[in-house]
């Protein structure tokens, strides 16, 4: 009996302590991380839900800067969770678009274009935009706390 309180404490300190899987990085009520293995936007989104996500949704100015700043870090351009749809754009976890951050010139809307990477040279700052879904690309995956496996 004591070792399986003791197993369960040092299971709930660990979730309590790491909210975040090892590998994704905390920002406020969710956890990120970049994947620099190429895939298309759809290979992406499977491996984020896999994990018990998705591809990053971008809520808010500062969520930009974060992920922008310190997840993607200027290494390469990245996919995010935003597509578009009969003509309009979706994040992939259900959240509302009330926040974007199109690069100059985008969406340029072009057919076939339909999925948003970030930037990643400084020159565009992390700014957005819609491209082929059949390219491969790094991607953020995203987890909300409390949807997170181990927890
Ligand atoms: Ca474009």
């Amino acid at each position: 009996f004591l070792s399986f309180v003791t197993s369960n404490l040092s299971f709930l300190l660990v979730c309590f302590a790491h909210p975040c899987p090892a590998d994704y990085i905390s920002w406020y009520e969710n956890c990120y991380k970049l994947v620099e293995e190429p895939a298309t936007w759809d290979e992406a989104q499977t491996a984020c839900e896999e994990q018990g996500g998705n591809l990053a949704s971008i809520d808010m100015s500062y969520d930009q800067a974060f992920v922008a700043g310190v997840v993607l870090q200027g290494k390469a351009d990245a996919w995010i969770g935003l597509r578009r749809k009969d003509g309009s754009y979706t994040w992939t976890d259900g959240w509302p678009v009330f926040f974007t951050q199109w690069g100059p010139g985008e969406p340029s809307n072009i057919k076939d274009e339909g999925c948003v990477s970030m930037h990643a040279s400084i020159w565009f700052h992390g700014t957005w935009n819609d491209t082929k879904c059949d390219q491969a690309k790094s991607y953020i995956c995203k987890i909300s706390s409390g949807k997170t496996k181990q927890c």
